[in-house]
């Protein structure tokens, strides 16, 4: 089994050539794609000189990251697909062959790295509480918006991709929903580029629409057991102090 890695990229020059040419060595990688977001510098230059696949997405048609590993994932020849975000500073090998090591033994059908980084506001304040109260079978996964996912191809053929930033929650949620088997491996420590907080609040917004989209879908979402879920989350924060 071989693997394709899948950046989704907007506008990330200074990564692409290294992060590139690190995940080509990475064992049982044969190919890389690079989903550009209409870029305005280098970004394409750089990928296609270090022997990437290059998809260029309309700025006007595809807006988001969900799009664009959607694309990624339609165009990916190889058996497993890893997706991967661009701007990891200490970026290595292990990042992939760790993703990927799960579905290649046959151990899991969909895997999510964690790490610890910095700060993750919108995880903590978003997404982790809408998780705990309507999906709490998630509640364990530290890194549920992570960027770092790997899956069988065609296990991506079947899922739905939000259009932008609910994508990567909204893959985990549809795996749990189609009852497949899931891993979270650790991938260390991450240093990557933060946002400041104004940027945040479109990236909340999706996050908790692909939750709540789902959470309804599910019947998840009636009074008496969201009613229930709070009394237990509040119940929670009271005895930590919060
Ligand atoms: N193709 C494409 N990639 C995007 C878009 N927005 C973000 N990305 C890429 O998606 C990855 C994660 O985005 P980033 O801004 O680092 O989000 P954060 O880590 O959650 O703060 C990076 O590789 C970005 O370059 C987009 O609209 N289109
Ligand atoms: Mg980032």
């Amino acid at each position: 089994m071989y693997v394709t890695v899948v950046f989704p990229v907007k506008n990330r020059e200074r990564f692409v050539k290294k992060n590139v040419s690190i995940a080509f060595k990475a064992k049982r990688v044969r190919e890389v794609i690079i989903v550009d977001g209409g870029s305005t510098d280098g970004t394409v230059k750089r990928a296609l000189e270090v022997g990437a696949k290059v998809i260029v997405q309309s700025k006007l048609i595809y807006p988001g990251k969900g799009i664009a590993m959607r694309d990624g994932a339609l165009m990916a020849s190889q058996d497993v697909v890893v997706f991967v975000d661009i701007d990891i500073e200490n970026f290595d090998t292990s990042f992939i062959e760790k993703l990927a090591e799960p579905i290649i033994s046959g151990r899991a059908d969909f895997v999510k790295g964690r790490y610890q980084r910095k700060a993750g506001r919108v995880t903590e304040l978003v997404a982790k509480p809408l998780l705990k109260m309507f999906y709490p079978e998630l509640a364990g996964f530290k890194q549920p918006l992570s960027g770092e996912i790997a899956g069988h191809r065609k296990f991506f053929y079947s899922v739905e991709f939000e259009e932008g930033w609910g994508v990567d929650v909204g893959l985990l949620l549809d795996a749990f929903r189609m009852k497949k088997r899931i891993e979270e491996v650790d991938l260390g420590y991450r240093e990557h580029e933060m946002k400041p907080l104004h940027m945040l609040t479109d990236m909340a917004y999706q996050v908790a629409e692909a939750i709540l989209r789902r959470a309804v879908e599910d019947g998840r979402l009636n009074k008496r057991e969201m009613s229930k879920r709070l009394v237990e989350v509040i119940t929670e924060a009271e005895e930590i102090g919060l």
